[in-house]
């Protein structure tokens, strides 16, 4: 990274700002994106910056849900792209479930720049919006969706979401599965299941708990209550002293 030593007590967030830096350079992530980036890092700062139990239950739930669909998919924007393709691509080999690019601020040559970023991370074919399958009760550029992937889903990922497609999903009967740093935000709260974690973090877990249940399919868990899971979290935020 330029210029910042790894002892720096801050390296890893700096790193992060980096990736999505180059995420707009790249023209993968918008540049509204760095905003949504900044307000994760606040809620990050303020849960120390690490996975919490409550994020532990959702993984282990999420993975669950997930690997039971009979055809999850899972959707990428262009923040999650800069910072976690490698593990998406992974994350999709492991749940035979195809990636999709679905972005909020539309923009044709960044959907192809993220399905290009997707594919040198080892991704085969990646879904793209088109015009022949449209989500009900949304108006933004997100409810246009691939026939195959988002729209005929019965579970979809979506790590940072706005609010709007997460409610639109759930109202079409789908699961939706989402990471959000803020747990009081409208996904959080519409999602069926909300990991509130940094994506980078987040991912890589799921990803190993995946694999382990693709090895080992045994009985589900416990039911999850979201809405639980997600008091825990703002608990945890309103008594943080930060990092
Ligand atoms: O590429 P696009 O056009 O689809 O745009 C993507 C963004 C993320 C810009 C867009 O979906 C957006 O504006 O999202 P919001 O409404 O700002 O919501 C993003 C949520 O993700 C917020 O609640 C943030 O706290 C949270 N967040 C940001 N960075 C991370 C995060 N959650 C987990 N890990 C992060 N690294």
């Amino acid at each position: 990274m330029t210029d910042v030593p790894k002892s720096h007590p801050r390296y890893e967030s700096l790193r992060l700002r980096e990736a999505i830096v180059a995420g707009v350079r790249k023209g993968v992530t918008s540049e509204h994106g760095l905003i949504a980036h900044g307000r994760g890092e606040a809620f990050d700062y303020l849960l120390g910056e690490r996975t919490h139990d409550f994020a532990l239950a959702a993984i282990d739930a999420a993975a669950h849900l997930l690997t039971r669909a009979n055809h999850p998919v899972i959707s990428v924007n262009g923040n999650v792209a800069a910072l976690v393709a490698a593990d998406l691509v992974r994350l999709s080999e492991a749940l035979k479930a195809p990636l999709e690019v679905n972005i909020f601020h539309a923009s044709k040559q960044r959907e192809q720049a993220i399905r290009s970023y997707l594919q040198e991370h080892g991704a085969g074919e990646v879904l793209m919006p088109t015009r022949e399958a449209e989500l009900d009760f949304i108006d933004s550029n997100r409810k246009f969706v691939h026939p195959d992937g988002i729209y005929r889903a019965d579970a979809i990922f979506v790590p940072l979401e706005d609010g709007d497609r997460c409610l639109a999903l759930r109202k079409m009967g789908k699961a939706v599965v989402t990471v959000d740093l803020n747990p009081m935000s409208r996904t959080s709260r519409a999602a069926s299941i909300t990991i509130v974690d940094n994506v980078v973090r987040a991912l890589p877990r799921l990803l190993e708990s995946v694999e382990g249940l693709a090895a080992d399919s045994g009985p589900c868990t416990a039911e999850f209550d979201n809405l639980t899971h997600l008091a825990a979290a703002e608990r945890q935020i309103r008594s943080s002293s930060g990092t």
